[in-house]
């Protein structure tokens, strides 16, 4: 019998994502670059299954049903390439390649167009979860060749994972490699929770003096909260965890935080774009800065800093700290839908901003209740600029707010270094303000540079220039935003 799917790459991601496959009765064929690991997985963890395994492409390929799908889970990059390369010759017209790496999207919007051309439909679909969310449902984000989402629509949504009610966290995305786009903002928010969590978990430490068992107590407690997520959960285990000796794991880590990239893609992108995606681009730069250990370490000595004990009730800071953590965290996602719909607009791919928000509500490590909100919010509302004016989200910001400012005033006169609430609270701060001192600066850029400006007593569009000396001449520079 021939496989309905092949899969390239038997690391963790790709041997859990056939076992899965497998389990919801789909014909596997598997292959990996090492082709002994192909061996080692057919006599290990696969033995038993129908999977099948090939010991080249060309193999992989002749095993497969017609219109053939491949798809890589390969390290992202010139790997992808290289494979696409090789398949290439091995593949018919209508033949699909799925790539369900961490690619970045521009490679996808490349690789979409320059198969098309070929006549080979390519998908390139962010897979998030992690080992377990490939094992058993993971959130799957394709996009790219629409011709080709009927033929791998029943395999992905069956694999995928499923919300309360047994919708799949999987629909189509969009064109060229929005998949990958949506996917790249998915870890960008991840980055931005699990900053928003250890900023939390920093404030009961070293602020309030809990406890490990206090403090996990606390994150317990939230978990039946609209905090409740998956992150939140790990974090109740992880302040569990003891070590050998029952002293908490936790405390033995060092505290230098890796990335991969795609954190730092996100802002990047943000900054392409114009958009204010302060609290994910801070969580990155909060990375950065905790790498440079050995500097933290003398410049502590240098400063003779510390952190001043919280005074109070540590009850009713616990509670503001839980306010002031939610509030962050819609303005993170409020930015990150802010950046998808930008990105949207400007390339034309018609988003649909309550399907990406049921994909991220299972099966990936953002996933939490909060997200069927947010469903429900471009529900009501498919054009709403801001999630945080939806009522349900601006009714909790606003009941949010004395706390939010309370624990972030409280963090800078001890401090505590809280970069992302802080910066969702000055976001919101300035997004509420209808008149920022902007004025000053086009006052200043006009009187430097001669980069004109706007009069609010004149139409928008009209710019005026100002001999703001009486040297300066009358010739303004070209206007424009860069
Ligand atoms: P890795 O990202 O570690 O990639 C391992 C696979 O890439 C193996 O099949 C390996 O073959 C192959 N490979 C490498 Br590495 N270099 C190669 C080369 N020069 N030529 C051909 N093949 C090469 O695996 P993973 O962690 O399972 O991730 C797979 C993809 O899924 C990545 O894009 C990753 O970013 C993404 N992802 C990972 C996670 C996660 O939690 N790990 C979650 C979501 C998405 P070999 O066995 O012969 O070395």
């Amino acid at each position: 019998m021939k496989g309905d799917i092949g899969v390239i790459g038997l690391a963790v991601m790709g041997q859990n994502l056939i076992l899965n496959m497998n389990d919801h009765g789909f014909n596997v064929v598997a292959f990996n670059r090492t082709v002994s690991k192909v061996d080692d997985f057919l006599e290990g963890v696969a033995k038993g299954t129908n999977i099948i395994g090939a010991s080249s492409l060309a193999d992989l390929v002749s095993k497969l049903k017609m219109p053939r799908k491949v798809m890589l889970m390969v390290r992202a990059g010139d790997v992808v390439d290289a494979f696409i390369e090789q398949l290439l010759p091995l593949l018919d017209k209508g033949d699909i390649i799925i790539d369900g790496g961490n690619s970045n999207y521009p490679d996808t919007n490349r690789r979409v167009a320059s198969l098309q051309e070929k006549g080979i439909y390519y998908v390139g679909t962010g897979v998030s979860g992690g080992e377990e969310g490939a094992r058993f449902g993971p959130s799957i984000m394709p996009g790219g060749a629409p011709q080709a989402w009927p033929h791998v629509k029943p395999i992905f949504q069956a694999i995928s994972a499923k919300t309360e009610s047994g919708e799949a966290c999987c629909d189509w995305v969009g064109k060229d490699g929005s998949g990958h786009f949506v996917k790249m903002v998915h870890n960008g928010i991840e980055y931005g929770d699990m900053q928003l969590i250890s900023e939390a978990y920093h404030f009961m430490k070293e602020g309030l003096g809990l406890s490990h068992d206090e403090m996990q107590a606390t994150f317990e407690e939230w978990k039946s909260t609209q905090l409740d997520s998956y992150l939140i959960d790990i974090t109740t285990d992880i302040l569990g965890y003891k070590d050998d000796d029952g002293e908490p794991l936790v405390e033995k880590i060092l505290d230098t935080a890796g990335q991969k990239g795609t954190g730092k893609w996100t802002g990047i992108n943000a900054l392409d774009l114009g958009i204010p995606l302060t609290l994910i681009t801070e969580s990155v730069f909060a990375r950065c800065l905790s790498s440079l250990k050995e500097q933290r370490v003398a410049a502590e000595k240098l400063f003779e800093k510390t952190i001043a004990p919280v005074q109070g009730e540590k009850k009713e800071w616990l509670e503001a700290l839980k306010y002031a953590l939610l509030a962050s965290k819609i303005i993170s996602y409020a930015q990150g839908f802010m950046l998808i719909r930008e990105a949207s607009e400007d390339n034309d791919w018609a988003l649909n901003y309550g399907s990406v928000a049921l994909m991220w509500r299972g099966g990936c490590i953002i996933r939490s209740a909060f997200l069927s909100n947010i469903r429900d919010a471009y529900a009501n509302n498919p054009e709403i600029k801001f999630l945080g004016s939806d009522p349900y989200f601006k009714d909790i910001l606003v009941e949010s707010m004395p706390a939010w400012r309370k624990i972030v005033a409280k963090a800078i006169e001890i401090g505590l270094p809280m970069p992302t609430m802080t910066s969702a609270l000055t976001f919101l701060d300035g997004y509420t303000t209808a008149r920022l001192p902007a004025n000053m600066i086009q006052a200043q850029r006009d009187y430097f540079g001669a980069h004109t400006y706007q009069r609010i007593d004149q139409p928008q569009g009209d710019f005026f220039h100002t001999n703001w000396t009486g040297t300066g001449g009358d010739t303004a520079s070209t206007t424009y935003d860069a």
